[in-house]
């Protein structure tokens, strides 16, 4: 950049001339016709006040603020501070203000600037006053006023240029100054256009807002926007607000908090809120979402209360629309009770009872108790099983009790005599099973306990009938006298018998049927080491029957 850089002097001078045709403002530019002008948002000054007036840095202050005050325009000066720097006109990259004297030439102060001459950026500024005039910087009438004056030097730095027409006269950028001047230190409106047209803030504020501070819920339509607005340029000015994105509230001094209602309705809402900065550039809309919810939970029990004739498993659905949805179940169980258990799952409601409940929504809305009214009527515990059946000795045997009324579940048991030997209760299921392995009548008293540890008792009596002889099949078939077993034979049989003594004549008298007749059994049929009496006559007049281990008397 170093060749292409153009030193520039800006002369200020006594009041001296008139010219003729006036000019908005002026822009000092290369000559392939670009602005001169600083590529950044702000420049920094620093202060070399050797050989100026007392209070002259609050005077230099107070001439940047009037630039940096221009609201549409993003430019700012930055003061940094005194400096012993007193190389005026020199591309140091440092920017100073200072004094010398420079003859009674009429110049009253100096802009020396150097800018690349292709783009036209301004690299370095330095300002000088004329210590061959007197100085002030109070508006004395005898000498010339620093802030006056240095406002004016300040708009060379912005790269504004001198404007010598009468015209001009009451702008900071006329070209001449009088003693005990001060109106240079107000820029004209020509002034703050052309500071504008150099440095415009053309971007828009960023934002943001947030409803409610971030809450999921509401219950009111009224909320409170919390807003941020931030502008590198000009500054956030004015706010707008929106439900829908289409109609906007009237813009208004923008400000970090707001009061705003939401359309009316439960569900979701969206606000909207654009900002302006003080150049007029509007943002576009930042959003925060809220749910609206202003209607209470709706809570059923199921069952509905009523007359039942067992014990009822009551759940509590809840409901809440469109809303933010239920979050807490409460309920109790008695009259005028107040609801305070959680509900988390199945209500056992095992005898009459009142229940009630309510529930909560996310948002807060609670609706009012409920109240359902159970009535249960369960019957007494009674055995419903009026007798059972007999059993025979080795053949399967299977009856199950069964039982009304109480509260199930039911548990079995015998409270006095036995069951016939072989025969076994399930405690749980009531059944009575097994091969009967003896013989007799058993009396025995069944006992049900249910779930309320009610109990009933019923008397029971199962006969196990005695038989003496079987034919050897598979299964075998039982008989209790020798007669009956023969009559069921076919041929080839073979009937055995227990080492009993059994009355009655027996008559073999089937033509061509061959059977053997074995005696002397154990009770299991698995040895024969005795004998079998009959007290009676053996007679075969058919067929042919085999005798072993058989009595007659
Ligand atoms: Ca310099
Ligand atoms: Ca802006
Ligand atoms: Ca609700």
């Amino acid at each position: 950049m170093g060749d292409r850089l153009l030193r520039y002097i800006a002369l200020f001078f006594i009041l001296t001339l008139w010219h003729s045709n006036a000019s908005a403002y002026l822009i000092s530019k290369t000559t392939g016709g670009a602005d001169i002008k600083w590529f950044t948002s702000s420049t920094t000054y620093y202060i070399n006040s050797s050989g100026g007036p007392s209070n002259d840095i609050p005077a230099m202050q107070a001439a940047m603020r009037a630039w940096t005050a221009v609201i549409p325009s993003y430019f700012s000066f930055v003061y940094g501070g005194t400096t012993t720097n007193s190389a005026y006109g020199t591309y140091d990259s440092s920017n100073i203000v200072c004094y010398g004297p420079m003859g009674l030439t009429g110049t009253l102060a100096e802009n020396t600037f150097w800018y690349d001459t292709s783009s036209g950026q301004l690299v370095d500024s330095d300002i000088k006053f004329n210590t061959d005039y007197a100085w002030s910087t109070d508006g004395s009438p005898s000498a010339y006023d620093i802030q006056n004056v240095g406002t004016h030097e300040l708009g060379h730095s912005l790269s504004l240029a001198d404007l010598y027409n009468r015209a001009d006269s009451e702008k900071t950028m006329y070209g001449y100054a009088a003693a005990g001047e001060t109106k240079k230190r107000t820029l004209d409106q020509d002034d703050i256009n052309g500071i504008t047209y150099l440095y415009p803030d053309i971007t828009a504020p960023a934002g943001t807002i947030t409803i409610n501070s971030g809450a999921s819920y509401t219950t009111a339509a009224s909320v409170t926007l919390t807003l941020t607005c931030t502008d590198s340029g000009s500054g956030c000015s004015e706010m707008r607000f929106s439900n829908d994105n289409s109609t906007w509230s009237t813009p208004e001094a923008y400000a970090t908090s707001k009061s705003w209602p939401l359309d009316s309705g439960d569900g979701t809402k969206t606000v909207y809120a654009k900002f302006k900065d003080g150049a007029g550039n509007w943002s576009g809309a930042f959003t925060d979402t809220i749910i609206l919810d202003t209607t209470a939970p709706a809570t059923t029990a199921s069952p509905a209360g009523g007359t039942y004739t067992s014990a009822q498993s009551v759940t509590l659905p809840c409901n809440d629309g469109s809303g933010s949805g239920c979050a807490n179940r409460l309920y109790c169980l008695g009259a005028g009770c107040t609801p305070i258990t959680s509900y988390s799952g199945t209500i056992n409601i095992p005898s009459s009872n009142t229940l009630r409940f309510y529930s909560t929504d996310n948002a807060g809305n609670s609706e009012s108790i409920k109240t359902e009214t159970y009535t249960i009527n369960i019957g007494a515990l009674s055995i419903t099983t009026s007798s059972l059946p007999s059993g025979t000795i080795g053949a399967a045997y299977s009856q199950t009790l069964t039982a009304t009324g109480g509260m199930p579940p039911y548990t079995w048991s015998i409270s006095s005599g036995n069951l016939p030997n072989g025969l076994n209760l399930n405690n749980s299921t009531g059944a009575i099973t097994g091969p009967p392995s003896t013989s007799g009548t058993f009396n025995f008293i069944i006992q049900v306990t249910d779930a309320n540890s009610d109990t009933a008792t019923k008397n029971f009596s199962i006969t196990i009938q005695s038989f003496n002889c079987r034919i050897l099949r598979t299964p075998p078939e039982y008989f209790s006298a020798i007669q009956a077993a023969y009559d069921y034979c076919s041929d080839d049989d073979t009937i055995q018998c227990q080492a009993v003594a059994l009355s009655g004549d027996v008559l073999c008298d089937t033509l061509n049927m061959s059977v053997t007749l074995k005696g002397g059994y154990d009770a299991n049929f698995t040895s024969n080491p005795g004998y079998t009496t009959i007290n009676g006559t053996l007679t075969i007049s058919n067929g042919t029957v085999t005798v072993e281990k058989m009595l007659c008397r």
